[in-house]
């Protein structure tokens, strides 16, 4: 039988894709019987209650009265090291080449190249801090510098090495969901509270940052809105919100918009809807996609990123370009009157989820990750 392991994990523990990929893969490798020591700044908010084999380590910051700037970098470094030498960690995986990947780099340097690195790339911490010149040369040393590298597309990994000039071998690693957790749940009671006359649901579901292009999301549902009986429900909060409940107000949309604010067990609300939009400007996977996927609701969204390897167009959902909001709106209306053909999407959703992207297959592939870097065959 091969050896268990003891693994530190890094993330950010709070909402976001990342942090849900992480905390998840956490838990699933602790019921697996390896041990797991979160170490972050709060308790990662999917943890949620006891978890045997899984451990939680609280970075401190030291507010020292001449630090302008409290140096968390630097205290989770500490950290990594601390708990690694008291808990006999064989590895650390850190989410995010910035700044996890540095301080897993930098507590190597404390206690030794005994210690191994995988980092795992997520998104914006190539697609937007790689861009930044004076971050460059730091995000290719954390990543050169990593015993192993993973990231969730490959369109992340082409962008990583033109970009940042990187040679060295990405596993390519999926975003997965909890097959347990995410499947078409009955909600017909939850469904009828906020389409009580039998309209079609369109949903979107993220941290309403710029890069979602909220005002596309609105645009699409509105054309959809003049074609059939139709409601949004939006969830998630972020800085796009207040300029798109403005332009729901221009649109007289109002009674047709549900904001449902920031939710963390989506499995059940997602049940609901008909379909997911996602027409990002970047995204380097999508998760969001997935999770709808595997509860058989499509995706129309745009050709950005990761999106492409995970929605198959005109099968799982419709991809358009970037902006092209006339066309996801055609694209949706033509799904949403189509029983046939929407029945046909939803099975091959659910199927292309569990096999694709299941919880077992990508837990497995990281455990062969594990095992590689550290030379256990
Ligand atoms: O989508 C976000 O803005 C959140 C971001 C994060 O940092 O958690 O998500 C990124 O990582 C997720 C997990 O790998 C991916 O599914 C998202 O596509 C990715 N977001 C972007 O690339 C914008």
């Amino acid at each position: 039988m091969t050896r268990k392991l003891k693994i530190g994990i890094t993330c950010y523990p709070s909402l976001g894709g990342s942090g849900v990929v992480a905390t998840e893969l956490g838990k699933l490798l602790a019921e697996k019987g390896h041990e797991i020591h979160f170490i972050t700044h709060s308790v990662p908010f999917r943890l949620g209650k006891f978890h045997k084999n899984i451990f939680y380590h609280e970075v401190e910051v030291n507010d020292y009265y001449v630090f302008r700037y409290p140096p968390y970098d630097l205290a989770l470094a500490s950290k990594m090291a601390q708990v690694v030498q008291m808990q006999e960690l064989d590895l650390l995986h850190v989410h995010y080449a910035v700044p996890h990947a540095i301080c897993a780099y930098l507590a190597k340097q404390m206690v030794g190249n005994q210690l191994k690195t995988v980092t795992t790339l997520h998104g914006t911490d190539i697609t937007v801090l790689a861009q930044d010149e004076s971050l460059k040369d730091l995000i290719r040393l954390a990543i050169n510098s990593s015993d192993s590298v993973t990231a969730v597309s490959a369109d992340l990994i082409k962008e990583t090495r033109e970009l940042l000039d990187i040679t060295r071998e990405i596993d390519l690693t999926y975003n997965f969901v909890d097959k347990r957790v995410y499947y078409p749940r009955e909600c017909q009671s939850l469904k009828a509270d906020y389409a009580p006359n039998g309209e079609k649901l369109l949903m979107h579901i993220s941290n309403f940052r710029p890069v979602k292009r909220i005002s596309d999301v609105i645009d699409v549902f509105a054309r959809v809105a003049k074609a059939m009986p139709a409601k949004l429900l939006l969830v998630g909060e972020g800085p796009e919100l207040t300029k798109a409940q403005c332009q729901i107000n221009k649109l007289g949309l109002e009674n047709r918009v549900h904001f449902l604010g920031k939710q963390d067990d989506v499995a059940q609300i997602i049940s609901i809807a008909d379909l997911m939009l996602l027409p990002s400007e970047k995204e380097s996977f999508g998760l969001v996609a997935l999770e709808a996927m595997a509860c058989g609701v499509p995706t129309i969204g745009s050709i950005a990123g990761g999106i492409p390897e995970l929605v198959t167009h005109g099968q799982t959902g419709f991809l358009s370009p970037i902006g092209d909001t006339e066309s996801m709106a055609t694209n949706a209306i033509k799904l949403l009157s189509d029983p046939d053909m929407f029945r046909q999407f939803r099975e091959a959703c659910i199927q292309r989820a569990r096999l694709e992207f299941c919880n077992d297959l990508i837990t497995a592939h990281y455990e062969q990750i594990y095992y590689r870097t550290l030379g256990i065959e």
